[in-house]
């Protein structure tokens, strides 16, 4: 059989990346659901890197705020391979606000690693092409397989 592979960016927020247990468990729930890690590193991102990621939400009341929480030091940043890496890496995170994640998703990253609702572990791309823009963005123009 052949499926064909998907990428999506996918990042650990500063908050969770500074901590041992949130960086390596959340690395190992990575694995486990089966994911391809195909780049990784760690770096802090710039305004403007968060600015992308995150267009679709300027202007709203929690940007600047949202900004400063991506900011805020490293991050561990991942391109993650596996057939419908977008949908399943976003399941996998959990709902955006980690109540309503330990109510629904408990086994979720969200509802185990969140602090709250801006810093809340993990990002990841919407849809395909955010991916591609944000993995450009992150990475520059490489080759994946
Ligand atoms: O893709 P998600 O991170 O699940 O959610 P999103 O793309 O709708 O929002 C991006 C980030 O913005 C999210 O991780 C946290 C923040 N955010 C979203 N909605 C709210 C919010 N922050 C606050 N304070 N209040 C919100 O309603």
């Amino acid at each position: 059989f052949f499926f064909p592979q998907e990428h999506t960016l996918a990042l650990i927020k500063p908050g969770a990346a500074k901590t041992h247990k949130g960086k390596y468990d959340i690395m190992q729930k990575v694995k486990d659901a089966g994911f391809t890690i195909s780049k990784i590193k760690e770096e802090a991102l710039t305004r403007e890197m968060a600015a992308q990621f995150y267009k679709d939400h300027t202007g709203k009341p929690f940007f600047e705020e949202l900004v400063n929480c991506m900011t805020e030091g490293p991050s561990v940043v991942m391109i993650l391979t596996k057939e419908n890496a977008v949908e399943e890496w976003r399941q996998l995170m959990g709902p955006t606000d980690p109540k309503v994640a330990k109510e629904t998703s408990p086994e979720s990253i969200r509802a185990q690693f969140a602090q709250d609702i801006l810093c809340n572990a993990v990002h990841g791309s919407s849809t395909r092409e955010h991916a591609l823009q944000s993995i450009e963005c992150v990475f520059g123009e490489i080759d994946i397989d």
